[in-house]
C-alpha cells in the first residue's frame, strides 16, 4: 500500500499559499484486497530543520489533515513526507512533496499600486476607430517596467504580483510563469489574488529588467451584458502591484517593488478586452518612458491564489481552412495562434470567431451579441511572425482569417481554462454516448475560466449560480474542482446581502438582486457537495452561517412555508420545453431541499440542527398540502414538478409510486422525450433510475429526436447547447438574443453517466467516497453493451464498469484502500456469481434485484449469466 497524489490545500506542490494552517492529504493504492491504513507519520522540514513530526499516529485519516507543526513563516519552502502503515501495522511506503508559503503578513508588501497617468499619455498615434473593434475609448495595454542591477545571481528569486486588470509578467524580456489572464476574477471589492512565480533561473548578475503588460480584463473592461466599459465595473483603469524578492548566498535580500520609480509605456497591444478582442500592432516599439502614477497607497485586500490558475492546456491544429475559415473540429475556449510568413509591414490580419456556421458557410456571429470577439494584427513585416492575443479569450470552433491565407498547419487553437486537474474517465460501447460525455467535458473546460460561467462567447460570461449548482456534481466527476469551487464559494458568500439573500451570480456585477429559487440555493448546495465529495469541512464551516441565513431569509418572508415571496427574478425551470413548472412548486421544493442540507451540515459541524429539521418537516407538509393530490399528482404535472418532489423526497411514501408512474407516463406519452429545463434536467435520469425506470432513463439518453442530447449531437454539437432548440430543423437558429452553443447546464446528466450507467456512487452517509455504492446498470434497451468509469477520488482510484458478452455479465470494480463498497450486481441468478471465497468480499446477499456484495478495498471482477 503506497501513498501517492500528495496535496497541500487541495493542490499539488503549490507555490505561494496563504493558509496558515494548511491541510495535507494523500491517496493510497494497493493491489492487496483489504489493504487499509492503520497509522501514518508526517514529517515536515524547512531549511533543513524539522518543523513537524507527528510520530506514528494511529489513524486511518488521509484527507485534509490540518497542519500542527511550527507556525509557518512567509516565503518559505516546506517539504513534508508521509509514511503509511497498513492494517497489520507494517510500514508499507512513503512519499514526499512540498509547498511554499506566500507573503503571509500584509506589511511584507512594500509595493504600491501603479498605473498610467492619464494626463501624461501623449495624444500621438492612438488607434483610430477603424482600428478598434471595441466601441468606447479603449486604451493601449499598459507596459510597466523597471531596470535594476544585482551583484550576482540570487540563490532564490520570487516574484509576487497581481493586477487590477489582467497581466503578464516578464523578466529580461522573457515571459514569467504560465498563468493566463492572471489574477483571474474574484469579488475584487473583497479580494484580489496575487500570484507567486519562481524566477530564480531568470535573474542574472548585472542589469535586469522586470516588467509587466496589463490590460483591462474583468477590472475595467467589458464584463457581462451591460455595455458599460466606459463606466467600468471595478475601476477606471488597470494597475499593477509587484514585488520581486531576491535572496543571495550571503543571506542578504534585495526587493524591487512597484513604486513611483517604475516607468510606463505602451507597446504593440493597442487595445485588449475579454469580450471585444485584442488589437496588436506588430510594428510598434515601446513608447515612453513616462512616469507612472501611484494609484493609491493601500495594498488592498490581497489573498494568495488558492487554486490552479488559468493555463493553456491544449493546442488543436485546424482540421481544415476553407474560404479563409479555419475549423478546429471542436467548440472550445481560448484563442488562435497564427504563424505568418513573409507579410509586408502594415499588412492587416483579422480573426473573427464563431461557434457555428450559417448554411452558406459564413460565420454565425449574431449569438455573440455585443462581444466583437475580433483580434487584429498589423504585421511588422518579418519573414516569420507569430500572433497570439494574450489578454482576451473567445468561445469558438471556427476562426475566419482575413488579410492572410494561412497554412492549416500554422493555425492553432490554444485551449485555456482554469487548470482543474482532470480526474475522471467514462467510456461506453456507444459513440453517441461517448460524444455526449466529451461534449460535457468540453463545456466544463470552456466555462471554468476563473469562475464557473454560464457561457464563454457572448457578452455575458457570468458566474450564474444555478448553472453552477446543477452542473457541480458532474464537474466533480470529471475533475478535481475542490479548490476551484471553494474559492468561488467565497465570492458567493461575500455576495450575500444584508437580508441573507444569496444572488443569481457571483461575483456580482450587472445584476444586483436577490437570488431566484435554484439560483440562490447554490450557496447551500455547493458547500455541501464539497463536503460530501472531498471531505472539505473547512468550506462547510466557512459557508455555514451564510447557508443558514439564506434559509432564514426565505422563511422570514414566507411564514406559511410556501416560497412565494422574495423569489428574485424567479426563472422557474429555465429553458424548459413547453412545460412551465409552477414557480411556487419549484421554489418551495428548493426551500425544503436547502433547509434539509442546512440541518445535515449543522449535524456534521456539531451545531444545533433541530430547528432546521423541524422546519424542513413543516415545509414538506406544506408542499404536500398545497401541491400534491391524493392520487400522487403534483401541481403543474410537468416532468420537473415530479422530479423535484421525488428527488427532494417531499412525497408521503404511498404517493411515490403513483408520482413515478405519472412522470413516466408524461415521458412515454411524448415518445420518450423530455421537457425539462436547467433545473429539472439534472434530476431526470437519476430519479428515473432510482425508482426502477432505468429503461426510460436510457431511452432518453439514446433519444435523438428533438428535444434531446442526441439531437444536438446528430447535428454536429461538440459541446452542450444552452437550449434544446439552439438549432432545429424546423426552426433554424433560436433567437440570437440568447443562444449559446457552449453552456454546461444541460450537461448535468454527466453525473448520472458516472453514477449509474458505469455505477460509481457513494452511500448517503459516506464522505469523500469512504463507502462506495457501486451500481453498474446494464442498458435495458440493449443498445449499450458495456460502460466503465474511473475517478481519481480524494482517497484514491475508484472504478466500476460492466459488459455483456454472450449473455454473460461481467462487472469490474476498484475500491481504494481505506474505502469499502457496496456493489450491486444485477443478475437473475445471484447463486452463480462466483463471489464466495474471493479475497476482499466481506459479505454476499442475494435479492430480487441481484446480488449485493460488501467489499473491502481491492480490484474485483465478477461474472454471471445475465
Ligand atoms: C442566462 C444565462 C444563464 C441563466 C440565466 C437565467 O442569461 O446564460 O445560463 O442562469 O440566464
Amino acid at each position: 500500500m503506497t501513498p501517492y497524489g500528495l496535496q497541500t490545500e487541495q493542490r499539488t506542490e503549490p507555490l505561494g499559499i496563504g493558509a496558515r494552517q494548511p491541510r495535507l492529504s494523500w491517496k493510497l493504492r494497493s493491489d492487496r484486497p483489504g489493504a487499509a491504513q492503520s497509522a501514518y507519520r508526517i514529517i515536515a522540514t524547512a531549511d533543513g530543520e524539522t518543523v513537524w513530526d507527528t510520530g506514528r499516529r494511529e489513524s486511518a485519516d488521509t484527507i485534509l489533515i490540518p497542519w500542527q507543526g511550527a507556525g509557518l513563516r512567509s516565503a518559505t519552502r516546506y517539504r513534508w513526507s508521509v509514511e503509511v502503515f497498513d492494517e497489520g501495522g507494517t510500514s508499507t511506503g512513503a512519499a514526499e512533496t512540498w509547498f511554499e508559503t506566500g507573503l503571509l503578513e500584509p506589511d511584507e508588501w512594500t509595493a504600491v499600486w501603479i498605473g498610467r497617468d492619464p494626463v501624461a499619455l501623449p495624444p500621438v498615434d492612438p488607434p483610430t476607430d477603424d482600428d478598434l473593434v471595441s466601441p468606447g475609448p479603449a486604451e493601449a495595454a499598459l507596459h510597466l517596467r523597471r531596470d535594476f542591477d544585482v551583484p550576482e545571481q540570487p540563490i532564490r528569486a520570487r516574484l509576487y504580483a497581481t493586477a487590477r486588470g489582467v497581466y503578464e509578467p516578464e523578466l529580461n524580456g522573457e515571459r514569467v510563469g504560465d498563468h493566463e489572464l492572471a489574477p483571474g476574477w474574484t469579488e475584487y471589492h473583497h479580494r484580489i489574488q496575487y500570484q507567486t512565480y519562481d524566477v530564480t533561473g531568470q535573474v542574472r548578475a548585472g542589469r535586469n529588467t522586470v516588467a509587466a503588460t496589463v490590460a483591462d480584463g474583468w477590472w475595467s473592461g467589458y464584463v457581462g451584458f451591460d455595455p458599460r466599459r466606459p463606466a467600468r465595473h471595478y475601476g477606471d483603469a488597470p494597475g499593477l502591484l509587484a514585488q520581486l524578492v531576491l535572496d543571495f548566498a550571503d543571506g542578504s535580500r534585495q526587493i524591487i517593488a512597484t513604486a513611483d520609480d517604475w516607468t510606463e509605456h505602451d507597446g504593440p497591444v493597442r487595445s485588449a478586452d475579454l469580450m471585444m478582442g485584442q488589437f496588436t500592432d506588430g510594428r510598434r516599439e515601446l513608447s515612453g518612458p513616462r512616469p507612472v502614477v501611484v494609484l493609491d497607497t493601500a495594498v488592498g485586500p490581497l489573498t494568495a491564489e488558492p487554486d490552479e490558475p488559468i493555463r493553456v492546456t491544449a493546442e488543436l491544429p485546424a482540421v481544415t481552412v476553407e474560404n479563409g475559415i479555419a475549423d478546429f473540429g471542436q467548440n472550445l475556449v481560448g484563442r488562435v495562434r497564427l504563424t505568418i510568413r513573409n507579410a509586408t509591414a502594415g499588412q492587416r490580419i483579422t480573426l473573427r470567431h464563431a461557434e457555428v456556421l450559417n448554411t452558406d458557410g459564413s460565420l454565425y456571429l449574431d449569438n455573440l451579441r455585443r462581444a466583437a470577439a475580433t483580434d487584429t494584427y498589423i504585421c511588422a513585416g518579418h519573414e516569420i511572425e507569430v500572433f497570439e492575443p494574450r489578454f482576451t479569450f473567445h468561445g469558438f470552433r471556427y476562426a475566419e482569417v482575413t488579410g492572410y491565407t494561412p497554412d492549416p498547419a500554422e493555425v492553432t487553437a490554444r485551449v485555456l481554462h482554469s487548470d482543474i486537474p482532470w480526474t475522471g474517465r467514462f467510456e461506453s460501447s456507444d459513440p453517441t454516448v461517448n460524444q455526449l460525455h466529451a461534449n460535457i467535458g468540453w463545456g466544463q473546460r470552456g466555462n471554468f475560466v476563473a469562475v464557473p460561467t454560464d457561457c464563454p462567447q457572448r457578452d455575458e460570461r457570468l458566474g450564474w449560480l444555478a448553472d453552477a449548482q446543477v452542473f457541480a456534481p458532474t464537474a466533480t466527476r470529471n475533475a478535481d474542482v475542490s479548490a476551484f469551487f471553494a474559492r468561488w464559494m467565497r465570492d458567493v458568500v461575500d455576495g450575500q446581502d444584508d437580508d441573507g439573500a444569496f444572488r443569481d451570480i457571483a461575483p456580482i456585477i450587472v445584476l444586483d438582486r436577490e437570488g431566484a429559487p435554484a439560483w440562490g440555493d447554490a450557496g447551500v448546495i455547493i458547500p455541501w457537495l464539497l463536503w460530501r465529495t472531498y471531505g472539505d469541512r473547512r468550506v462547510l464551516e466557512n459557508s455555514f452561517d451564510a447557508m443558514a441565513r439564506w434559509v432564514d431569509h426565505i422563511h422570514r418572508h414566507n411564514p406559511d412555508l410556501l416560497w412565494e415571496h422574495r423569489t428574485g427574478n424567479s426563472y422557474g425551470d429555465w429553458l424548459q420545453i413547453d412545460a412551465e413548472t409552477p414557480r411556487d412548486v419549484l421554489a418551495t421544493a428548493y426551500f425544503a431541499h436547502s433547509t434539509r442540507i442546512v440541518a445535515d451540515a449543522a449535524d456534521v459541524l456539531g451545531r444545533p440542527s433541530q430547528r432546521f429539521r423541524e422546519l424542513h418537516a413543516r415545509i414538506r407538509d406544506a408542499f404536500v398540502d398545497a401541491f400534491v393530490a391524493d392520487d400522487g399528482s403534483v401541481k403543474g404535472g410537468t416532468q420537473t414538478a415530479y422530479l423535484l418532489a421525488l428527488a427532494f423526497e417531499l412525497l408521503p411514501a404511498d404517493l411515490v409510486h403513483p408520482a413515478v408512474d405519472r412522470l413516466a407516463h408524461d415521458i412515454e406519452s411524448r415518445g420518450n422525450r423530455l421537457t425539462t429545463g436547467f433545473v429539472g434536467v439534472s434530476l431526470l435520469c437519476p430519479v428515473l433510475a432510482e425508482h426502477g425506470r432505468a429503461d426510460l432513463a436510457y431511452a432518453l439518453l439514446h433519444q435523438d429526436e428533438y428535444p434531446s442530447w442526441g439531437y444536438s449531437i446528430r447535428h454536429g454539437a461538440t459541446t452542450i447547447w444552452e437550449r434544446w432548440d439552439g438549432w432545429t430543423e424546423h426552426g433554424g437558429f433560436q433567437s440570437a438574443a440568447m443562444n449559446s452553443f457552449n453552456h454546461y447546464s444541460l450537461g448535468s446528466v454527466g453525473d448520472w453517466l458516472y453514477g449509474r450507467v458505469a455505477g460509481i456512487d457513494q452511500t448517503p452517509g459516506s464522505v469523500a467516497y469512504s463507502e462506495l455504492l457501486l451500481r453498474p446498470t446494464p442498458d435495458p434497451t440493449g443498445r449499450l453493451t458495456w460502460a466503465r468509469a474511473e475517478q481519481e477520488t480524494a482517497r484514491g482510484l475508484v472504478a466500476c464498469g460492466w459488459s455483456i458478452d454472450d449473455d454473460r455479465l461481467t462487472v469490474t470494480a476498484t475500491v481504494p484502500p481505506g474505502s469499502t463498497a457496496i456493489l450491486l450486481i444485477p443478475t437473475s441468478d445471484p447463486g452463480r456469481v462466483h463471489a464466495a471465497g474471493t479475497p476482499g468480499v466481506l459479505r454476499a446477499e442475494p435479492s430480487a434485484a441481484g446480488l449485493t456484495l460488501r467489499l473491502a478495498s481491492g480490484r474485483y471482477t465478477f461474472t454471471t449469466p445475465v
